[in-house]
């Protein structure tokens, strides 16, 4: 089929690092869109294990977390009859096409990653060669499926730029091998930011338990740590520059609830900071209790997670192995 026919099925593919229970950002930025792209396309969606090993967790620990990661991308909605879901270090071409990009990859531009000065920041005690290669990896895990687009919050962009640039050095200097992909940024794709702090992201990491909703919270906790959220003087549920708090909450409600903020502001004219604080908690709850029960059903059948992880990995090789043959033979590898 004509690449550029539009009856081709586009292919989707994105990832998520086991670096700890998914939270309310990583489902409204990220995993809660990819459900719903399973209906159009071919998705391809994946535990980034590879990828969370620049940062030390315990062996035992981090064994748990991607089979955790894996049933809870079940739970959110992922179907492995419509997708395929894999665990990254499972696919061993992932690591080999890591390497090869990674000898395409400019030591200039990997310096000016975000997220790798970022994260060297925070663990100044481990600034490993891992967490400054990392985009040669990632790039190796897009390339890999030939993706079309690749839906991911607005802090990869400059991951997913360093991808095309590396995927558009190697057709140059190797022939045409590679499909150069995109970004996916669906409209209702939220940005959440912190509680305790609304500047900043929420992210799985975050030390401060206040700071985020995690997505297997029961009610009782969204409730008490949405109560503690950090807002402002003004008690206008409004959305407006300099009101990060409130414009967090306001994008959490409208997110889920579909509802604008001019509608969201209307709702809760002359009301106090209080109700609005419960409203946001109660349909967050709500959102979320379906994925704990079905993660919890998961976790109590041992043999189908096994088995759907390895179907998984086999599915995922197959396709993968097949780029990797033709990216090494145009390298002269084999
Ligand atoms: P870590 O704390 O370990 O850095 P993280 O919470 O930032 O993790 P990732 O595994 O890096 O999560 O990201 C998974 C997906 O979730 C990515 O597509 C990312 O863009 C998206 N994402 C992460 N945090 C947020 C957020 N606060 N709002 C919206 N999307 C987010
Ligand atoms: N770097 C991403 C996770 C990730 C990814 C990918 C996303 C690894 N490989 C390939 C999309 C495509 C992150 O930290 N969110």
């Amino acid at each position: 089929m004509n690449e550029n026919d539009p009856a081709r099925r586009r292919i989707i593919l994105s990832g998520i690092q086991p670096t700890g229970t998914f939270t309310l950002g990583n489902y409204l930025g990220a995993v809660k869109n990819w459900r719903q792209l399973q209906k159009e396309y071919d998705c391809y969606y994946f535990v980034a294990d590879l990828h969370a090993l620049t940062v030390y967790h315990e062996p035992a620990m981090r064994r748990k977390a991607s089979r955790a990661a894996f049933a809870l991308l079940l739970a959110c909605g992922l179907d492995p009859e419509k997708s395929l879901v894999f665990i990254q270090s499972h696919v061993s071409a992932h690591a080999q096409m890591g390497w090869m990009l990674s000898c395409l990859s400019p030591f200039g531009d990997l310096s000016r990653m975000t997220q790798f000065k970022d994260k060297s920041a925070k663990h100044p005690e481990d600034i490993n060669a891992g967490l400054f290669t990392y985009p040669a990896l990632m790039a190796g895990d897009i390339l890999l499926y030939q993706a079309d687009y690749v839906p991911v919050g607005a802090d990869q962009t400059q991951h997913l730029e360093f991808t095309r640039n590396v995927a558009a050095r190697f057709n140059h200097v190797y022939g045409e091998t590679f499909r150069l992909p995109e970004g996916y940024f669906p409209k209702a794709g939220a940005r959440v930011m912190s509680l305790a702090e609304p500047t900043a992201k929420m992210s799985k990491s975050d030390e401060n338990a206040k700071a985020t909703i995690f997505i297997l919270d029961d009610e009782k906790t969204i409730l008490k740590k949405f109560k503690s959220a950090v807002t402002d003087s003004d008690a206008e549920v409004a959305f407006r520059e300099g009101k990060d708090g409130i414009n967090n909450l306001m994008t959490i409600y409208s997110a889920i609830t579909g509802k604008s903020c001019d509608a969201i502001t209307a709702e809760f004219a002359g009301k106090g900071y209080g109700d609005f604080k419960t409203a946001v908690g109660t349909v967050v709850a709500d959102e979320l209790r379906p994925i704990r029960e079905r993660y919890a059903e998961l976790l109590t059948d041992k043999a189908y997670l096994d088995a759907e992880i390895a179907r998984g990995a086999e599915r995922a090789a197959h396709i993968a192995e097949k780029t990797l043959a033709k990216a090494k033979r145009k390298m002269g590898l084999c």
